[in-house]
């Protein structure tokens, strides 16, 4: 069974995971940790990079350590000292941290002080009210654990869009080369771009489908069969994804396509409207009694029930068939609209590239400019700028744009956004700055109008452009902080500052309803990468899915705009154009 980048930075993150809730050194922590994500953004496969002979002690983050567990796991599919530490904690230990709010150390915690290691003693402990005594707890985050125990049921085996991608794709380019098949579409949640997918499906037309049954179940991933017939089958992956396929006729495809992308609440929703017309609609077709009126593609089946085609990302019943119906359909931002991303980090911070190389592979994105936009001090563990490292990348950064890269960079900063609402670098220094991105890194727990209080004062800095991922939420791990959005957005229309939909996709940070909700209001949405590496650049196209489910149109997204009409919009007359700014705009105008 073939080993992606993907299973291995899972070993090694359960790894981190088990060695913090030991309390172990931190920084053998930190080196499992960036070794999860060098080959999480690797953008290349790992198998084929050992295949060719190449170093991969070179990679960044990739010691001798590392590189021999990576060997190991490809040749063995274990790890030893996972599974000696997986025998020195209880089994279901793990569990708990996918909980959202409960890191290592808090499990740490939990598990050291009260014995805590699986859900029914952490949901006891929390009702008896012994949670909120332990340090770094409190009533609050007892409250908040409680409410995650409950809601983990309905969420505990999903899978992030992304991961799912990654069994998803070679899946369908494995079905497409079986003999007979026309046409392969994973429909479901996962063409509706959700943060996270339950299950894949995925449509296949063939005249033969008991022989593309046989193809399916033979796919050397596959662990379960859970049925199969000549039409379907349900298997579950070695990864634990479960995929459900059919296999349909070419007249029936746009139905089944149609059917089977959803969501369950947007199908049933249509249905009634085709019951008022005397119409039945199934995923086999439109029927007029007997008689089948559509059922090909699914713009007929839209058709035929009088509606314009609804783009998969908006069917959630959320106001899409009433908007259909009224001729107000958005008309959503797409892939090619970027001309620019405001949110990258170099090898100066956490990032793992220089800046000419992070600025070649946006350009190869397609992209007219990208900010740099690395931590600052306060993030410690990100080797954050003071204002002497700001000044000196300014200075990079203007020498690159003085030589003509074939793409602009903007000078930047990711600044924390202090507990009392200041910003962690001086207003001379960010003032110098072109793209000032004010992040929440620390005290996830503040109260929900001290949280609102501490955003709006940043916000008030003059110097501030955009708020970077809006909820600080991360998915399956850690939930929203609490906050008042709505004042947050409207505070940003009345300062003149965007929100950043972070295209990460263990973010995809503005949500859905808030994406919604600036558009409503008015303020600009700029879609960033939050890119690291160079494969990060790829992680615009979720963020793209995110905005679309989030019902933007390109004129809602800052970053669509050309350079020359950015830099018209991001600065007043007032302000000072820096150097390498004017440079730029010169070689955009002349
Ligand atoms: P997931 O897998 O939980 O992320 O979400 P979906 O939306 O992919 O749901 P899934 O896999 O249960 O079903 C795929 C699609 O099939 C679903 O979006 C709509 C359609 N579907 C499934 N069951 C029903 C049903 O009982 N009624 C209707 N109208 N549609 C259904
Ligand atoms: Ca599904
Ligand atoms: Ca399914």
């Amino acid at each position: 069974m073939p080993v992606h980048n993907e299973d291995i930075a899972s070993v090694f993150d359960e790894i981190a995971d088990l060695l913090e809730i030991e309390g172990d050194n931190p920084f053998r922590i930190r080196a499992y940790r960036n070794g999860a994500r060098t080959l999480r953004e690797l953008g290349r496969d790992i198998n084929v990079l050992i295949e060719r002979g190449e170093d991969i002690t070179r990679l960044s983050g990739i010691g001798k350590n590392l590189a021999g567990k990576i060997h190991e796991v490809l040749e063995t599919g274990h790890c030893l000292a996972l599974d000696k530490l997986r025998k020195t904690l209880p089994a279901d230990l793990t569990e708990l941290l996918k909980l959202p709010g409960l890191g290592p150390k808090r499990v740490h915690a939990l598990y050291h002080e009260l014995d805590i290691h699986n859900h029914e003693q952490l949901e006891r402990a929390a009702r008896d009210g012994s949670i909120q005594h332990l340090p770094g707890f409190g009533a609050k985050t007892e409250a908040r654990i409680l409410e995650a125990i409950q809601a983990h049921a309905d969420t505990s085996q999903r899978f992030k869009l992304v991961v799912a991608g990654r069994y998803a794709e070679p899946l369908a380019t494995y079905l497409r080369s079986a003999k007979g098949v026309k046409k392969v579409k994973v429909a479901g949640s996962y063409r509706r771009a959700k943060e996270t997918v339950g299950d894949l499906d995925i449509l296949v037309t063939a005249r033969n489908g008991r022989a593309v049954i046989e193809y399916f179940i033979a796919y050397d991933e596959v662990d379960t069969v859970l049925s199969r017939g000549t039409t379907r089958a349900s298997v579950i992956l070695h990864s634990g994804l479960q995929v459900d396929l059919r296999v349909v006729s070419q007249e029936s495809y746009g139905a089944a396509l149609y059917y089977f992308t959803g969501s369950r609440s947007h199908n049933i929703a249509v249905r009634r409207i085709a019951r008022k017309r005397g119409l039945k609609i199934n995923e086999y077709g439109v029927f007029r009694g007997d008689k089948r009126i559509a059922g090909k593609s699914e713009e007929d089946m839209f058709r035929s029930v009088g509606l314009p085609y609804i783009p998969p990302e908006l069917r959630e019943n959320r106001g899409e068939i009433e908007a259909a119906h009224a001729g107000l359909l958005p008309e959503l931002v797409q892939p090619g609209d970027l001309r620019g991303d405001l949110h990258a980090h170099t090898r100066a911070t956490d990032g793992h590239e220089s800046i000419p190389a992070m600025a070649e592979a946006a350009k190869a994105h397609g992209l007219e400019y990208l900010a740099i936009t690395d931590h600052s001090k306060r993030l410690t563990v990100a080797h954050g700028l003071d204002s002497k490292r700001v000044l000196s990348q300014i200075e990079s950064i203007e020498a690159f744009n003085a030589d003509g890269g074939g793409i602009t960079l903007l000078t930047g900063i990711e600044v924390d956004i202090l507990e009392d609402g200041s910003l962690d670098l001086p207003d001379e220094i960010l003032s110098r700055l072109e793209v000032v991105i004010g992040a929440v890194h620390s005290r996830f727990d503040l109260s929900r109008a001290k949280q609102t209080r501490r955003i709006l004062r940043a916000m008030d800095n003059p110097n501030f452009t955009l708020l970077a991922h809006p909820s600080g939420r991360l998915i399956d791990r850690r939930a929203p902080y609490d906050v008042d959005m709505t004042r947050i957005i409207r505070h940003a229309r009345e300062r003149g500052c965007y929100l950043e939909l972070n295209a990460h996709p263990e973010r995809l940070d503005l949500l859905d309803t808030h994406c919604q909700l600036a558009r409503e209001e008015g303020v600009l949405v700029s879609i960033n990468s939050d890119a690291h590496s160079i494969a990060d650049f790829d992680n615009l196209r979720f963020g793209i899915g995110q905005a679309r489910r989030g019902w933007l149109e390109k004129q809602d997204v800052l970053n669509t705009l050309a350079l020359a009409a950015f830099v018209i919009l991001l600065f007043s007359p007032a302000s000072l154009f820096s150097v390498s700014f004017q440079l730029s705009f010169a070689a955009v105008f002349f």
